[in-house]
Order: C-alpha cells, then structure tokens, then sequence
C-alpha cells in the first residue's frame, strides 16, 4: 500500500482547503504531498504520513510553499499583432470607446487575427503562455472573439486546443463569437446574432472546440437581449456560459449571467446590488479583472464589499488581451487585487486558486492541494504565502507540477 509515483517533502502547504477564519490559506506546516497516477493521493503534516510509504520521486522542496497550481479563468491570449498606437491615443484623451466606434479597438485585433497564419497565431500566443506558466499557472481559459467569422474562430480555438497539448497546460476553450460586430455586418446586429446562434456555435461545437460560452454585453457590444439569445443557444447545445458583464455600463449584465446559470460573470465595475444578489442565489462567480481596470484608468470600483456580504465568490484574472489589458503576470494581478480592490493577500490567492476553478466548473478536479483533485502544483520560494500578493515584478515560482506530465517536472 501507500507506493506512490511521487512525494514532496520538506515543504509548507497553502492548501485552500477547508478554509477556516483563522487560516484562510488552508495551511500544514512541515507537510507532505504525495501523487499516483496524476492525482493527489495524500495530504497532511509530514509527520502523519503511513508507515511505509514508497515513492518513486522525491522532491525535497527546501522548505519553500506548495498551493494548488494557479489558475487564470479569464483570457483572450490567442491574438495576432499589438494595439500600442492605441494606447498612445488613450494617453492623448482619446478613450477607449471613442477607438471602437471608430472601427479600432477589438476589430483592429480582427483584422491582424484574420490576416494571420496558424502557425503565428500559435507562435505569437505561445509566448504569452510562457510568461503564464512562468508563474506557476497549470490552468488557462483561453477565449475565441478576434475572428468574428466560423473559419477564423474555429482556428483561434484550435490554436487554443495546440497550446494545451504542447505545453502541459490544461487550457478551457470559450467561444466568444458575440465580443463585437464585425465590419461585414456594420448596423444589422441582429443578423450577426442569427450567425452565431444558427451557424458559428453548432459548427464550433460539433468540433468540440468550446467548452463554454461568453458574449460581451455592454452598450458596444451587444444588448441583453441579444446576449440573452446567445445563452439559450449556448445552453441548448449544452455548453455553460459566462459573461463580459457591467464592465463600462450597467446593462443589467451580471444579473442576465446569473438568471441563465453562468458559471461566472466578469469585470462588474458597474453592476448593481440586485446583480450581486443575482449572482448570490444563481452561484455565479465573479471574475475581477483589476488589469483591464488599471489599463483602462477606470475609477469605478466593483463591488467588493457588496460581493463579500452576499458570500459570492470572487476569482481573479488577466483578462490577457491585447487592448485593456496586454499583461501576462497573474502574481501581479493578486498585488493589484488587494492595492487597487481592497483584498486581503488570501482572497486573492483564493481568486486565483480556489474560485477560479469554480468558474471554469472544475471545482471537482483544481483549485485545492486535496485528495482526490489533479496534481496540479506550484512551488513557492516564500516564507510565507501572502508574498505572493505582497512583491510585484518578482517571480517566486521554482517549481510547476502538471498532472499530465507523468511524475512531475519543474519549471
Ligand atoms: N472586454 C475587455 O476588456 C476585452 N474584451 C471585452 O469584451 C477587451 C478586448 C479588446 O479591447 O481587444
Ligand atoms: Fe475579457
């Protein structure tokens, strides 16, 4: 009994498990993980482990941190090109939706995505992946949009599903066919909105290139109504669906998310307390993305404390994208989540561990060092996890373990 595939020793865990209010981080000091056949199959102080137990790898972790691998729920990181002319305009005073309803913003990403080849839309991808990974990410959702059109969503997603299998990564795909209107149908939205519905979501889902759905509700984006047609769509064929919600303007997004069940609703600077109540009773997430919100210069908060009262839960993420938020650093969105939106250094590593699990559905399988769960893992040399939070610019992470990749291997 108890012959396992692999150890880690000499090492403190941040377990986020069994949460308690003296020790939201789920600690064991001096603890042990142990691993067989890709999940964990042991948890505890080192002390407790079986008498006898066998391993064929041992990492001595040098007295460094464990917690769950990091996930970042929330990312459109398969793009072509860069929008720094537009944030050279922004600098000017020109904003954001200005660009947008001038034919810039997302369609100028649209047109670089439809220009390029797959081979440079995964090269050029891959090294926003690195950086990720750099910092002990073992989850990605990666989301479609910069297409607009069945042929060239299709090879985003697919590009997405290439990233999973070349860099022992496990990537969620979310189809974002309604994130903006693309030229061809300039001033018949809802003719784009019978495409997606009729054409590029069976198609994309007969594929199997989408795990879930996204539209981006917002004043320019779509309506709730038309939003509204997607997620029945979505939930018809079966897919989960989240949301771009009250990110610019309170449409109501958030509380549209929720009344369909969405797994998450995101960015919600501007949602109103009957969203956040929505949200509370539907179980959806909220996915704050203090990058966009930095990016972007906005000055409304979302609705921390509200969130907090409600008990919803918040999950944090980079929101990578090329025109609100070009960052690859989700240790730098924990550092912003607690100076800009008031979370303790524990909420945000739940943001990134815990919660963003459930707002990808896969509560069951990441998020928390647990038995039973993927040996997904990250090794920390911290002395004590708040650090994590506390540097921004530093890089701690001296060991990346995915579940896939047999016994584990370092970063
Ligand atoms: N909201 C965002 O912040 C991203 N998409 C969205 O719906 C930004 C996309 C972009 O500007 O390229
Ligand atoms: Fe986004």
């Amino acid at each position: 009994m108890n012959h396992w595939d692999a150890i880690w020793l000499n090492v403190n865990l941040a377990t986020l498990d069994g949460q308690s209010g003296t020790d939201p981080y789920g600690s064991v000091e001096d603890g042990a993980v142990a691993m067989l056949d890709g999940r964990i199959a042991w948890v505890g102080p080192r002390a407790a482990l079986p008498a006898g137990w066998r391993a064929q790898v041992e990492h001595d972790c040098r007295g460094g941190w464990l917690t769950p691998g990091l996930i970042d729920c929330h990312t459109h990181l398969v793009y072509a090109g860069s929008r720094a002319a537009e944030f050279e305009q922004r600098l000017q005073g020109v904003s954001y939706e200005e660009i947008a309803r001038a034919g810039g913003g997302i369609l100028s990403t649209v047109r670089a995505t439809r220009a390029a080849g797959e081979r440079d839309l995964l090269r050029q991808s891959s090294a926003r992946l690195a950086a990720l990974l750099a910092e002990g990410v073992t989850t990605v959702e990666i989301k479609s949009g910069y297409g607009l059109d069945t042929a060239t969503e299709s090879r985003i997603l697919g590009v997405a599903r290439q990233l999973a299998a070349a860099c022992a990564v496990e990537v969620k795909t979310t189809f974002l066919g309604a994130h903006a209107l693309p030229p061809e149908y300039a001033g018949h939205a809802d003719d784009y909105i019978d495409l997606v519905c009729e054409e590029m979501l069976p198609a994309i889902h007969a594929a199997g290139l989408a795990d879930a759905v996204d539209a981006f509700c917002e004043g320019i984006g779509f309506s709730p109504q038309q939003t509204a047609r997607v997620f029945e769509r979505a939930r018809s064929l079966g897919l989960p669906v989240k949301l771009h919600a009250d990110q610019l303007s309170d449409l109501g997004g958030a509380a549209l998310a929720a009344q369909h069940g969405a797994l998450s609703a995101d960015h919600l600077e501007y949602s109103s307390q009957a969203s956040v109540d929505a949200m509370a009773r539907a179980g959806t997430v909220a996915v704050l993305l203090p990058g966009a919100y930095y990016f972007l210069r906005e000055t409304r908060l979302p609705p921390v404390a509200a969130l907090c009262a409600a008990l919803v839960p918040m999950a944090l993420a980079t929101d990578c994208n090329p025109g609100t938020s070009p960052c690859t650093s989700l240790l730098l969105m924990m550092n912003m989540a607690c100076t800009l939106f008031r979370l303790t250094p524990a909420e945000a590593l739940a943001g990134v561990t815990l919660h963003a699990a459930r707002a990808l559905g896969l509560q069951d399988q990441a998020g928390r060092i647990a038995p039973g769960l993927r040996a997904d893992l990250a090794l920390w040399e911290i002395e004590r996890p708040a650090e994590l939070a506390y540097a921004f610019g530093a890089n701690p992470c001296v060991g990346r373990y995915h579940a896939d990749t047999a016994v584990g291997t370092p970063a």
